[in-house]
């Protein structure tokens, strides 16, 4: 069986899913963004026989484009897709009706299902990467997770995904040095012996740091919302930075893209009024953006003109 994996390139849990589905079956994979999903299923490699999707869904806007590709790839190859991502029952309806193995549970990271999913074919070790999954996702309090961590070093755990995490913060996204990271988890390399991880997660613990003084300087409050344009990879960090600067209960970062759209991280704290996934999955759809994700970390791709709009909108909710 000729596998292909597309998973999310942005964070742990994308990139521990995609090392998952290829211990388990072997294979290509992709790694890739909102942005270029529809790009990526559109050009699977010609002799794909089964593919396996993680981490990556798509805005109500998008969805039913979405179904309808994964319809066209199952006539052609086996599809397996795992996501944690927020779908409304309509959507989960839409996505049971197709003949596609479907793995849906939004208390799980991605990883952790991925893990579930090929548990039997996974080489010993593979625990951690759905851990490193679950931790930076912050949900390692799920009933599997918190389980499954009793029986390792947590504070190792903690350490390496946390590397992990930072060094690919300080990378930017750079793709070769990415498809590298995913070989070696693959042969389940632990991220502090990866080539350059703890370099870059050192770079990136001064770049954080740093920037905890500028966003207080640099950032705006608009209500109980704070927001930021950076130049840093880490628009989720610069989010993160804004709640305790500001005090507020969402802090966006928007981030200029090539062309004239922007990359936004947003991230909450429990007194949020509404799940961020779809407020903001709802508000970028309607400005011509796309993006989703959970109830306090979210993100989206937004044409940079509607940035201030879509943020103003957002404040009146939250
Ligand atoms: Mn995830």
């Amino acid at each position: 069986m000729t596998n292909h994996c597309i998973s999310h390139i942005k964070d742990v849990d994308g990139i521990c899913s995609a090392a998952l589905a290829v211990a388990a079956n072997g294979g290509t994979f992709r790694l890739t963004d909102y942005d270029e999903l529809f790009f990526e299923l559109d050009n699977i490699p010609e002799a794909t026989e089964s593919l396996v999707l993680c981490d990556l869904g798509t805005d109500a806007t998008r969805f039913g484009e979405f179904v309808e590709r994964l319809a066209n790839l199952q006539k052609r190859m086996q599809v397996t897709y795992i996501d944690h991502h927020f779908l409304t029952e309509e959507m989960r309806k839409s996505l049971q009706s197709l003949p596609i193995r479907l793995v849906h549970d939004t208390t799980e990271c991605a990883s952790m299902l991925t893990y579930l999913t090929f548990r039997s074919r996974l080489p010993a070790g593979a625990g951690y990467l759905a851990l490193y999954g679950a931790v930076t996702d912050y949900l390692d309090a799920s009933p599997t997770a918190a389980k499954m961590m009793e029986r390792f070093d947590r504070q190792f755990v903690l350490l390496e995904c946390t590397m992990l995490s930072y060094a690919l913060a300080n990378n930017a996204g750079e793709y070769p040095y990415l498809e590298n990271v995913v070989a070696e988890l693959v042969a389940m390399k632990k991220p502090h012996a990866i080539k350059m991880v703890s370099e870059l997660a050192l770079g990136q613990l001064v770049v954080v740091d740093e920037l905890a003084g500028l966003v207080g300087k640099k950032g705006v409050q608009l209500g109980r919302l704070a927001y930021m344009e950076t130049e840093e990879s880490s628009t989720g960090n610069v989010a993160k930075l804004l709640l305790g600067a500001f005090d507020v209960v969402v802090g966006v970062s928007y981030k200029r893209k090539d062309g004239d759209r922007s990359e936004m991280s947003l991230r909450g704290t429990s007194e949020c009024r509404v799940h961020l996934g779809q407020a903001i999955s709802e508000i970028a759809g309607r400005y011509g953006g796309n993006g989703g994700g959970h109830q306090k970390a979210a993100g989206c791709s937004i044409p940079t003109e509607k940035v201030l709009p879509a943020l103003e909108e957002l404040s009146s909710r939250v």
